[in-house]
């Protein structure tokens, strides 16, 4: 019986639907990236032995002694803060990573003139393209009480130099650099507003503006409110949903391949409510961003029981797992020969 027209040409859509649907998953995922999102990228995605192998590189007693460290009163221009700043330039500079402070002054309220610090950390500072992690470092200034600060945001801190640790000597070939930043000056210093707060971040937004260095920002991750036993993160930018889905994707195949020790699943999938942080001046000028902060806000949240103590490390170890393969795919570590040394 002769076929219809119309029927073969069901048959032939389906055929090349088919056929770019198997393209699509030889080559891996593409998305955008970048200044106004106008690159495609596409990272190659990690086998399970490349997984395994990353999984290995854990320090855990590396990052607890940054949060124990970084968990002091560390608000801007006193003692503590510039103790905090040369443990995390001193640190840095020892793996031998590239790292410049962006240094201005500005008058705030309640505290006056105040000298702020911006800390930039790249792993390779000729790379035209940059993968950028970050998170602030100062504390937020109380009269009445010690205000420590561990999961806001001495944690996310801790974890930026626990990840330049682990990862030093696989980075050295990357064309993508990883690039680190510790802004001063998230928190405000009277009650948050457009000019009480994210003093650091809009500085260097506008520092790497005038420069055109923004262009070579690929993708800005921040990472904010992390070290809590129930923590959880949503989808608060729809912009850059494929980028926060692949953290939701990695965190259930490291789960099903039994190298992530699950509490819960940190990533959920749905979209959120996002909040004001140091992303904004940086999203403002079209930037690329996953902002990473915990969809409900630690119970000890700017108060003196934010201390290291009540930090939950397994929940802490495994954001950081989850982070560390995002990376390493970004970077595309899949594309070096590791195993080569050990058959
Ligand atoms: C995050 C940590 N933030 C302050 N400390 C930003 C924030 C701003 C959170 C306003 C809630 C409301
Ligand atoms: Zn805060």
């Amino acid at each position: 019986m002769p076929c219809s027209g119309s029927f073969l040409e069901f048959i032939f859509l389906t055929i090349i639907l088919f056929i770019l649907l198997i393209c699509q998953n030889i080559q891996g995922y593409v998305l955008s990236v970048g200044h106004n999102g106008t690159l495609t990228y596409k990272p190659s995605e990690l086998s399970l032995s490349h997984m395994q192998y990353l999984a290995g590189l854990s320090d855990p007693t590396d990052l607890r002694q940054h949060v124990q460290r970084i968990s002091v009163k560390r608000v801007v221009d006193t003692p503590g803060h510039a103790i905090v700043r040369n443990y995390i330039v001193d640190y840095l500079r020892k793996l031998k990573w590239n790292v410049e402070l962006d240094i201005f002054q500005q008058k705030v309220p309640i505290l006056g003139n105040l000298t702020f610090q911006n800390i930039v950390a790249k792993k390779n500072p000729k790379a035209q393209r940059n993968l950028m992690l970050g998170c602030h470092y100062d504390s937020k200034y109380f009269k009445n009480f010690n205000f420590v600060a561990a999961t806001d945001s001495a944690v996310s801190c801790a974890l930026l130099l626990n990840m330049a640790k682990i990862l030093n000597d696989r980075l050295k070939s990357s064309e993508i650099s990883l690039m680190l930043v510790f802004f001063d000056g998230e928190e405000a210093f009277e009650k948050w507003s457009e000019t009480d707060s994210l003093y650091g971040s809009r500085h260097l937004a506008k520092v790497w503006e005038d420069k055109g260095f923004l262009g070579k920002i690929d993708l800005f991750l921040l990472l904010d409110l992390i070290g809590a036993k129930n923590l959880s993160f949503k989808n608060y930018l729809p912009d850059t949903s494929e980028w926060y889905n692949r953290f939701v994707q990695l965190e259930k195949k490291l789960a099903k391949a039994g190298i992530l020790n699950l509490e819960h699943h940190l990533f959920k999938s749905e979209f959120g409510q996002d909040s004001d942080d140091d992303h904004l001046p940086f999203i403002r000028r079209n930037v690329s961003v996953v902002h990473l902060i915990a969809e409900k806000y630690p119970a000890v949240w700017h108060q003196a029981e934010d201390v290291e103590r009540n930090v939950d490390y397994n929940v802490t170890e495994q954001f950081g797992l989850v982070l560390r393969m995002f990376l390493m795919e970004y970077l595309n570590f899949s594309a070096t020969p590791f195993l080569k040394s050990i058959y």
